[in-house]
């Protein structure tokens, strides 16, 4: 049944209100329409307007755009394999397929969240090189789904805080979602939502294009983000399935198809493009060329040309790791007793000042992340020269907007909140592993070691959920030294994520040697045994000092003992076989992690010891926890013990 909304809209659902076939629109549509700044020559071209389809299971008009004005590798072949193997018309845009998607979408809300991150980098940006270099737009369009699901909140409500006056987005307003009306759900007032949140919102007929494009004209004076809901029809023009539900996911079928496409006038055979209309589209995709071409003249004589291009590529600056070398050099000397999140601090003091393309945060525990470098600004809306962003608590938007500053380029993002709450990103980590983007997440309070905040703080299973998420680097260093280490390493790894898993609670030092970053291979021996193995201690983090008390009672007991670090698995896992073998041994091995034992058979074997958590923790001061939950040097020593016999 249309609902009494469906009937106010000035179309009905049988007999659309269609618009002259579009080639025959009138002058204004065919004329150089300035909104989206983009040339299908070089889809890569750093200042291109950005697009993101947020309403990801809309992709097949990314492709037929993409197509339509010119861009190479998305011929007419590749349109008709659409969602099949291999090819880059993916069921949903997908980043790295085809250089003009800018982000992979349809876990729906993710793409608005990268569009506000995108349009973050580029006012950071432009602060950093001028608007000769910078200066360009972000438009999305999402749905009702998008609108709908929490991120789009979070999202939005910074954007409308820092103020993203160059994003715009297009709300494809069809009253329509896969179960039905959106009355079934959604009776929001998204326009008085969006206002509240300090955007400029608008009220548009989807259909009508002159309408749509002196929306955008005024999206682009406007000084503040610009929603403009255009109220739309799903499916327009199918006979009986336009407004429905029926037409979001299923193929028409042939003949509402035809009869659809007949209502508009279009009689041309299916892939083929009629001529005279491709030569306009792919007009359309050279229009840009002018203005690129005029800005890669700006590029060649800019004073800080090389600098733009090595951070746009993603490069390192040349000397980037000195300082953290230096502070390697400190912690070895000092051996100072600290927790990993300080030890993390004192790295970033050594990384951030040498990488200028590094912008931290917190979702709100700046004091607790130890996220903040001594003057280093923080972003305002007023003011984009700064490096650090107070994300509010707003984990998801956080991650899903890095995942998009990641994307735009040119900014290696980092932010803070406690381990736990790694579940309130897991969305955006597992997207940020998928399109491979350097994204770097700072997670402290690793572990029942956090104490008093208890059971809901205190991280268990989120260690295992993480390591199965593929292409993710998850570091988990036990002393200051594997700290400065993993932050090398988490820097360096340009191609995908990184998580920090780092202590509340001081370490007891481990490392003396700064030469070689032994986190490079994942795990190693800290401690061999004295004589012939009969026991490993296999730990990570906070519980690498402990087994090496264990160790030494075992030693003292005539029990030669190795213990190997693990701070990361997924390096470890790409060593070869020998390397691993070598490092694990044949001896009894132990795992030791105050964390479930899901996982950690693939180290241990089916002979096996695990010593952690079999469950939630609890709220106490720390060293009763873990003497509560058994996680002690003695226990690893009497488990070893009654196992040896
Ligand atoms: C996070 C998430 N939940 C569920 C889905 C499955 N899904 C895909 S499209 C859709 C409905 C979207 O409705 P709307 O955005 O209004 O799109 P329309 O049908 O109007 O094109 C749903 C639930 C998804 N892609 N992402
Ligand atoms: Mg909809």
């Amino acid at each position: 049944m249309p609902s009494a909304r469906w009937r106010s809209t000035r179309w009905s659902r049988r007999s659309p209100a269609i618009p002259a076939c579009p080639w025959a629109w009138p002058t204004w549509r065919r004329r150089s329409s300035p909104f989206l700044k983009f040339d299908a020559a070089d889809p890569r071209w750093p200042d291109r307007d950005r697009f993101v389809l947020s309403a990801g299971h809309g992709s097949m008009l990314l492709y037929a755009l993409l197509n339509l004005t010119g861009h190479a590798g998305m011929g007419i072949e590749e349109i008709r394999r659409f969602r099949q193997l291999h090819s880059p018309a993916a069921g949903h845009p997908e980043f790295g397929e085809h250089p003009g998607i800018e982000t992979t979408t349809g876990p729906l809300g993710q793409g608005l969240a990268n569009a506000v991150g995108m349009a973050l980098a580029e006012r950071m940006l432009a602060a950093r090189f001028g608007k000769s270099l910078v200066d360009h737009r972000t438009w999305v369009i999402a749905g009702d789904g998008c609108l709908q699901e929490g991120i789009s909140h979070e999202a939005a409500s910074l954007a409308g805080h820092l103020q993203l006056d160059k994003l715009t987005v297009l709300y494809d307003d069809n009253q329509i979602t896969i179960d039905g009306d959106t009355s079934l759900s959604f009776t929001d007032d998204t326009l008085k939502r969006f206002a509240a949140y300090g955007w400029a919102v608008r009220r548009v007929d989807g259909h009508d294009a002159e309408a749509v494009a002196s929306a955008l004209a005024w999206a682009t004076r406007v000084n503040k983000p610009v929603l403009l809901a255009c109220r739309t029809i799903i499916g327009f023009s199918a006979p009986t399935k336009a407004g429905t539900a029926g037409s979001h996911g299923s193929p028409l079928g042939a003949a509402e198809a035809a009869a659809a496409k007949s209502a508009m006038g279009w009689n041309h055979p299916a892939f083929e493009v009629p001529e005279g209309l491709r030569e306009r589209w792919e007009a359309a995709g050279k229009r840009g060329g002018g203005t690129r071409r005029a800005w890669l003249k700006r590029l060649a004589k800019h004073p800080m040309q090389a600098e733009f291009e090595r951070a746009l590529a993603g490069r390192l600056p040349e000397a980037w790791h000195e300082p953290l070398a230096a502070l390697r050099a400190k912690t070895a000397a000092d051996m100072p007793k600290i927790a990993s999140r300080i030890a993390s601090q004192r790295a970033l003091e050594a990384l951030v000042p040498a990488v200028p393309e590094m912008v931290g945060g917190s979702a709100d525990l700046t004091g607790s992340n130890n996220t903040n470098v001594k003057g280093i600004p923080a972003v305002t809306a007023g003011n984009f020269a700064g490096r650090y962003i107070h994300w509010g608590v707003r984990e998801h938007g956080m991650a899903a907007a890095m995942n998009g500053m990641a994307l735009h380029g040119g900014i290696i993002p980092y932010s803070g909140t406690f381990l736990v709450f790694a579940d309130y990103m897991r969305p955006a980590i597992r997207l940020a592993a998928l399109m491979r983007q350097r994204v770097i997440h700072v997670l402290t309070h690793d572990s029942i070691g956090l104490g008093e905040d208890g059971p809901t703080h205190q991280p268990v299973e989120t260690l295992a959920g993480l390591r199965c998420i593929p292409n993710l680097a998850v570091f988990r260093p036990g002393d200051a030294m594997e700290t400065a280490e993993c932050w090398e390493l988490a820097v360096k790894r340009a191609d995908g994520p990184s998580v920090l898993a780092l202590s509340r609670q001081n370490l007891t030092p481990f490392r003396t040697d700064s030469g070689e970053n032994r986190c490079a291979r994942g795990g190693y021996v800290v401690e061999e045994a004295s004589g012939e193995r009969r026991a490993t201690l296999i730990a990570t983090g906070s519980e690498v000092p402990l087994a090496l008390v264990a160790r030494a009672a075992l030693e003292a007991d005539g029990i030669p003992t190795a213990v190997v670090s693990l701070p990361s698995w997924e390096l470890f896992a790409a060593q070869d076989a020998s390397y691993r073998e070598q490092v694990l041994g044949d001896a009894l091995r132990v795992g030791i992690e105050a964390a479930v034992g899901f996982g950690w058979e693939r180290w241990l074997g089916p002979e096996g010891i695990f010593i952690g958590m079999g469950g939630f923790g609890a709220s106490a001061p720390a060293e009763d926890l873990f003497r509560h939950f058994g996680i002690t040097a003695d226990a690893v020593v009497a488990a070893v013990k009654k196992r040896l016999g």
